[in-house]
């Protein structure tokens, strides 16, 4: 799998890097980590997201260079989708883009949209398998890759406190720190740099806790007419829905927030056994066992209603 991938970087010149939208840290981690690895190698690249590098990423080293627009750019000659789960997600003209796609994943429901598809589960974060690319390829691994790579890891193992903090997680990240990178530089910018519109927007989100009668699962929310409130959109929303999970004795925290007057983006988290991401994808979402996500409609009564009858059904 790794060999036919080395291939492709080999024959070509000109590549797209991309991943899902709305990025995570695995997402912008492993999109930069795999864009620097290969300009290193020689390669002319284009790192693309959509929705742009979020605030709390903009310290990794490239993000200067990840567009947020393609244009009529096309003809490239492997187009790496990462950590997307499905095509859609980063979007479905890049088959028209680029003479062949490449899907790096660690989703289980992974589509298989790719000429070839290197998806593994097991992995913790797909910057694990940009980390494998590296070593199978003999390329030394650079501080600025690194960095990209722990924080990759560390946003998806949520500090390596998430079950899929694996022993390969910790080699991984422990390589990374011995190539240069500074742990503290990476936790100060993923946790220590909030803008206070965030707070706010966090404080209305918690007004809104409600944990259920068997204690077991707990949500909040948030309207569009709070962002409005605090002058915040969704990117300040991230790591809301660890707030309920938090809460002692709960399985599944859930997190509401409004997309459109009448659709809801629910956010899903396990704290164990319960497999959240078969539950987003009965809902026409998808995610993992611990953590999914899924577009429900109708008012935020009715959605609150739909889904926590399905989870009363897993919980039993
Ligand atoms: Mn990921």
């Amino acid at each position: 799998m790794i060999q036919s991938i080395l291939s492709k970087i080999a024959e070509g010149q000109r590549f797209l890097v991309t991943s899902h939208e709305g990025p995570d840290g695995d997402a912008i981690g492993s999109t930069l980590a795999f864009a620097l690895l290969l300009r290193e190698m020689g390669k002319d690249v284009v790192a693309f997201n959509g929705d742009g590098v979020p605030q709390d990423f903009a310290f990794l080293p490239g993000a200067e260079t990840l567009v947020r627009e393609l244009g009529d750019e096309s003809g490239f000659d492997t187009g790496f989708v990462l950590d997307a789960g499905e095509l859609k997600r980063a979007g479905n003209d890049l088959g028209e883009r680029c003479k062949s796609l490449v899907n790096i994943d660690h989703h289980p429901y992974s589509e298989s949209f790719g000429e070839i598809n290197f998806v593994d589960e097991e992995a913790s974060a797909t910057g694990v398998l940009i980390y494998r690319i590296a070593k199978a390829a003999g390329h030394p691994i650079s501080e600025a890759v690194a960095l990209c790579i722990y924080t990759a890891i560390l946003s998806d193992t949520g500090s390596f406190r998430y079950s899929n903090s694996n022993p390969e997680a910790f080699r991984v990240a422990a390589e990374m720190v011995e190539v240069g990178v500074d742990p503290w530089t990476v936790a100060s910018g993923l946790y220590e740099s909030q803008d206070e519109k965030r707070l706010n927007l966090l404080a209305r989100a918690l007004s809104t806790l409600t944990l259920s009668s068997c204690r077991r699962y707990a949500s909040v929310s948030v309207t569009l007419g709070m962002m409005e409130e605090v002058g915040a959109g969704a990117e300040f929303t991230d790591g809301f829905v660890n707030y309920p999970r938090s809460i002692r004795g709960v399985e599944v925290a859930l997190f509401f927030r409004q997309i459109e007057s009448d659709a809801y983006k629910i956010g899903f988290r396990s704290k164990g056994r319960i497999n959240v991401g078969s539950l987003a994808h009965d809902l026409g979402g998808g995610g993992h066992h611990n953590a999914a996500g899924a577009v429900v409609r109708g008012s935020l009564e009715d959605v609150r209603n739909t889904v926590f009858s399905r989870l009363l059904v897993l919980l039993d």
